[in-house]
C-alpha cells in the first residue's frame, strides 16, 4: 500500500477530483463508501436461475457482492456515468427498419471509454498520492454491481425496469466504476436510509407508474426491478448464441440487437439532453441498414460494417439468426428468397430460424418452398423446425 491509500481526502481535493474526472468526459462523477454488502438480491436472482446461461455471473457472484474481494482494503467506489442520448432519436421514426439498442449504435463503449478510465486512474494517482495497485477500474466487464453502487452514490435510483435512472439523464447512461483504497467522503443516496439488507429499493421515484413492466413484450419482469434474463430480448438477441425459444420469437418483433422498450417508455427520460460524447464514437449508419441487407450479409461485409462495434462479438451467425426472427415477424414475402438461402446456411442455428421465418411468412406454402432445404438435413433442431411445418 502506498502513502495515499487509506487517507481521507479533504473536501476540496474531493471536489477537484470530481471536476478532473468530469473534464475527461464523464458526465456524472459520484462517490460511495465501499463497506456495503448488498448481495442478497443477486444471490436470489441466481438461485432462481434468472441469469439463464450467464454462468460467469454465478462464478463471480461473491466478488460482485463484496468489493473487498475484488480489491482488498477498498475504501471507496467512484461511480462514473456517460450520457449516450442523441437528440435525433427523439424525432426520428424507424421507417420499418430493424431496431438496434441505442447503446449499440456506437463503437463498442468498453473500448472507447477505456482511455477515459486510464486517464481517470492517472488523475487519482496524482491527486491522492497512490499507485496503480491501489485502484481497479471497470466498465461493465468487472465483478461489480454497478447499478447498486450507482444508486448508493446518489447518481440515480433503480427503476422498476431495473435500470439506474438519473434525474438528469434518464435511462441513457453507461456506468463505469473505480474501486480504490483512497478514502473519499461519500455522496448521499437519494434515499437517505438504506434498506435493512443494505440494498437500494427498486422504484424509489417511480410512484404508481408501471409503464415499463406493462410494456415489456416478453413479460420479462417477475417482480418490479427484477429481470428474468431468459425472457429478455436483450439476453436472447445478444447473450444467447444458440436457439431462441420459439415462444419468445414473436415478442422480439423487429429488435435485431438488444431492446430499449422498458427504457423508452420511462417518463424520467423527458429531461435527457444530448451527451457530450467525449468518450463515445457514434455509428448513426447502423439504424439505416435494411432487413434485406442484413439477411444478405457476407462474412466480409459483416466485418466491414460492424468493425469496432459491440455487435461484432455476436458474430455473423448470431446476427443472421436475429435477422431471420425479425423477418418472420415482419411478414414481408419479398424476404423469402434470402430466407430460403439461409435455410441451407452452414450454421444449424441460422437454418433453424430461417425455416421458422419462412413458415411465418408463407404459412401452408412453406413446406413446398423448403422442400430442397429439407433434403439432406441431419441436424435435429433444424429438422424439428421443418417438422413444425406440417
Ligand atoms: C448481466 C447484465 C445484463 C443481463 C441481465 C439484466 C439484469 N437486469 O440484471 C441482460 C443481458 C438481460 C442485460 C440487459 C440489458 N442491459 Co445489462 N448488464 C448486465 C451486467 C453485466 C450485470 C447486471 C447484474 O449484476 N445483474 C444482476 C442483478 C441482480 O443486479 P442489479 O440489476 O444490479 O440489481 C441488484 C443490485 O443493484 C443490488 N443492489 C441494490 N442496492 C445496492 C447497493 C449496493 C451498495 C450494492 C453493492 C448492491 C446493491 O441488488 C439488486 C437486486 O436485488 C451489468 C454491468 C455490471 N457489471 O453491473 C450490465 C448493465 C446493467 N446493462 C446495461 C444495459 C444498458 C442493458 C440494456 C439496456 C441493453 C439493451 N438495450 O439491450 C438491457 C436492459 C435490461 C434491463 N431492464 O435490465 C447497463 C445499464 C446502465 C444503467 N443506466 O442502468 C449496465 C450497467 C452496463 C453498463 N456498464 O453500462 N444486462
Ligand atoms: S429490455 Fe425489452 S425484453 Fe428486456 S426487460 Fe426491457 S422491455 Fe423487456
Ligand atoms: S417507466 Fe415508470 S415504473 Fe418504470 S422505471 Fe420509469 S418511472 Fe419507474
Amino acid at each position: 500500500m502506498t502513502a495515499g491509500a487509506g487517507r481521507r481526502m479533504a473536501d476540496a481535493e474531493r471536489e477537484a477530483l470530481r471536476e478532473g474526472l468530469r473534464a475527461l468526459g464523464f458526465d456524472e462523477v459520484r462517490f460511495a463508501a465501499a463497506e456495503a454488502e448488498a448481495g442478497a438480491g443477486l444471490r436470489a436472482w441466481l438461485a432462481d436461475g434468472l441469469h439463464g446461461d450467464m454462468a460467469w455471473m454465478e462464478r463471480t457472484a461473491e466478488k460482485r457482492a463484496s468489493a473487498d474481494l475484488v480489491l482488498p482494503g477498498v475504501r471507496s467506489v467512484i461511480l462514473l456515468g456517460v450520457n449516450y442520448w442523441r437528440d435525433e432519436w427523439r424525432a426520428k421514426g424507424d421507417e420499418g427498419r430493424p431496431l438496434w439498442a441505442r447503446y449499440a449504435q456506437y463503437e463498442d463503449y468498453h473500448d472507447t471509454m477505456k482511455p477515459g478510465l486510464e486517464a481517470a486512474g492517472r488523475v487519482l494517482e496524482e491527486m491522492a498520492g497512490i499507485t496503480a495497485a491501489d485502484y481497479r477500474y471497470y466498465v461493465d466487464t468487472g465483478p461489480v454491481l454497478e447499478r447498486g453502487w450507482a444508486a448508493r452514490s446518489g447518481l440515480g435510483f433503480r427503476g422498476k425496469n431495473a435500470m439506474l435512472i438519473s434525474k438528469k439523464h434518464g435511462n441513457w447512461l453507461f456506468l463505469a466504476s473505480i474501486l480504490t483504497r483512497v478514502d473519499i467522503a461519500p455522496d448521499e443516496p437519494l434515499r437517505k436510509k438504506p434498506a435493512a439488507d443494505g440494498a437500494e429499493p427498486a422504484g424509489l421515484l417511480c410512484g404508481k407508474c408501471t409503464r415499463c413492466l406493462d410494456a415489456c413484450p416478453t413479460n420479462a419482469f417477475p417482480a418490479p426491478g427484477v429481470v428474468d434474463a431468459r425472457r429478455c430480448i436483450s439476453y436472447q438477441t445478444i447473450e444467447n448464441r444458440g436457439i431462441i425459444p420459439r415462444e419468445l420469437r414473436a415478442g422480439i418483433g423487429t429488435h435485431v440487437y438488444g431492446c430499449d422498450i422498458c427504457l423508452e417508455v420511462c417518463p424520467w427520460n423527458r429531461f435527457a439532453q444530448a451527451g457530450r460524447q467525449l468518450l463515445l464514437a457514434a455509428r448513426p449508419d447502423l439504424a439505416g441498414l435494411t432487413l434485406q441487407e442484413l439477411l444478405e450479409l457476407t462474412p466480409a461485409r459483416f466485418a466491414e460494417v460492424f468493425r469496432r462495434t459491440a455487435i461484432k462479438r455476436l458474430k455473423l451467425t448470431g446476427l443472421l439468426r436475429n435477422a431471420c426472427v425479425v423477418a418472420g415477424n415482419a411478414g414481408d414475402a419479398s424476404h423469402l428468397p434470402a430466407l430460403r438461402k439461409l435455410a441451407v446456411h452452414e450454421s444449424a442455428v441460422v437454418r433453424a430460424h430461417a425455416v421458422w421465418a419462412v413458415r411465418k411468412i408463407a404459412g401452408a406454402g412453406a413446406a413446398e418452398l423448403l422442400g430442397a432445404a429439407r433434403v439432406g438435413e441431419t441436424d435435429a433442431t433444424v429438422l424439428a423446425e421443418h417438422a413444425a411445418l406440417t
